[in-house]
């Protein structure tokens, strides 16, 4: 991998980077068992395995020093009454932070410490937000009908733990109900 400068574009509308070493596709079957509704998400499922959210990916070598980034992009669309979200994830080296830029629509980051502590930030164009180290993020799109889209820049060695959302879930989850968007505490989550 060369050690030149480098730079792209991000063009507005369509948001998808001129430069992307890697594309990754995230349907409603690598979140299973992560919606509330699982009635709603095994009827949707077994309609056809949508696609959720995409990642164009800015690869670097994933060692302390570099800086990885990239564009989030989270489609419209709801399981149940829960809006479309993105797996979420600890950073595997729980002291790295990341940062994200809001391009296009509208959401929320979801945030949670292993502690327990829990953080929701608006998100919209415009919008810089700073995930501390030690904060669990995941990506919620609320628009009707366009992509929630962040920029992210965070540390090469961070890394992804999955797994602890997998297993536990998010201590509060974003749905819509008769009062409109509302926040509430995820039943299902497991201390
Ligand atoms: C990576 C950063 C983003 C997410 C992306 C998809 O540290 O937070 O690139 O990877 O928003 O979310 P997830 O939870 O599937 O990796
Ligand atoms: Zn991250």
């Amino acid at each position: 991998m060369s050690d030149q400068p480098f730079s792209f574009t991000i063009p507005f509308p369509g948001f998808k980077p001129s430069r992307a070493d890697n594309h990754i596709e995230r349907h409603l079957s690598d979140l299973r068992g992560q919606f509330l509704d699982q009635h709603a998400y095994k009827t949707m499922l077994s309609e056809e395995d949508t696609l959720l959210y995409e990642v164009y990916e800015i690869k670097r070598p994933e060692i302390e020093g570099e800086l990885l980034s990239g564009i989030s992009i989270v489609h419209p669309g709801k399981v149940g009454n829960e809006f479309f979200m993105t797996k979420g994830h600890f950073h595997t080296i729980l002291e790295t932070a990341e940062m994200y830029y809001c391009l296009n629509g509208e959401g929320f980051m979801v945030m949670e410490t292993p502690e327990g502590e829990t953080f929701i930030e608006a998100l919209s164009p415009g919008k810089v937000l700073y995930v501390p180290p030690r904060w669990a993020h995941r990506s919620v799109c609320t628009s009707r009908q366009e992509d929630l889209v962040t920029f992210f820049i965070y540390p090469g060695n961070s890394g992804h733990n999955y797994g602890t959302i997998e297993e536990k879930g998010f201590r509060k989850l974003v749905v819509e109900n008769e009062k409109g968007i509302e926040i509430i505490d995820n039943p299902k989550f497991k201390e």
